[in-house]
């Protein structure tokens, strides 16, 4: 029987946390919006327009019409796309290009599912399009993590039932999203430590002691 592992991308793959956090701030800056690291933080995983609101907590303007954030979410990305243009393959470390080669040699069906938007535009910097069989992403879906889409479709992507797939995931709200989705739930980096992982991670190659 086919089984499925399904990672996020930022923070899991690749980390493009701090080019968030540069775009953001810009931005924030220009509308004299407190925003630090700590904020930052919470952005882990949540949508581009979640990661709006995060950051409109501390606005003490005028308020916005829909259409201004649109214009300010769309302002972000442009500043953050910039960023992402300087990502390389060395971006990739080979302990994730090796240990994704391995568990497709395995049998293993390997899929993204991230919230970005900016996700194929990412793999296909870093070069590493081709090592997944599917990419579920931000443009796929209408309810961000810990909704259970993203990762839903990933599975509906790869043809396999969602209690044969795996996450892999750095972030509380995607670890939520793998348990309502009814996926075993893996989690590495800031997720390693919360209690509703039903796997730790401690380094990515960790994943060939679990998948066998
Ligand atoms: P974009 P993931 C998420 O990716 C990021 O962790 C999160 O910080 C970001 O706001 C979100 O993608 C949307 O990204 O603006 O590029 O569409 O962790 O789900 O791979
Ligand atoms: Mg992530």
């Amino acid at each position: 029987m086919e089984k499925g592992i399904i990672f996020d991308l930022d923070g899991v793959i690749v980390f493009t946390d701090r080019f968030h956090y540069k775009a953001w701030k810009k931005l924030a800056d220009e509308y004299g919006i407190y925003f630090d690291e700590v904020i930052n933080n919470r952005l882990r995983g949540v949508s581009r327009m979640d990661s709006l609101e995060i950051i409109l907590e501390r606005y003490e303007g005028a308020p916005l019409s829909a259409q201004e954030k649109e214009k300010m979410a769309e302002k972000k990305n442009e500043t953050y796309k910039e960023y992402l243009k300087e990502m390389t393959p060395a971006d990739v470390t080979d302990e994730v290009r090796d240990t994704l080669k391995e568990l497709r040699k395995r049998g293993y069906k390997l899929a993204i599912g991230s919230s970005s938007k900016n996700a194929t535009f990412i793999l296909e910097q870093v070069k590493l399009t081709d090592a997944f069989d599917k990419i579920s992403d931000g443009n796929n879906i209408t309810k961000s993590k810990p909704d259970p889409e993203v990762f839903v479709k990933a599975a509906e992507f790869l043809g396999i039932p969602a209690e044969d797939c795996a996450v892999v995931e750095d972030a509380e709200a995607g670890i939520d999203a793998a348990k309502a989705a009814g996926m075993i739930a893996c989690g590495i980096g800031d997720a390693a430590g919360y209690d509703r992982i039903d796997v730790r991670l401690s380094t990515f190659a960790d994943l060939l002691e679990q998948f066998k």
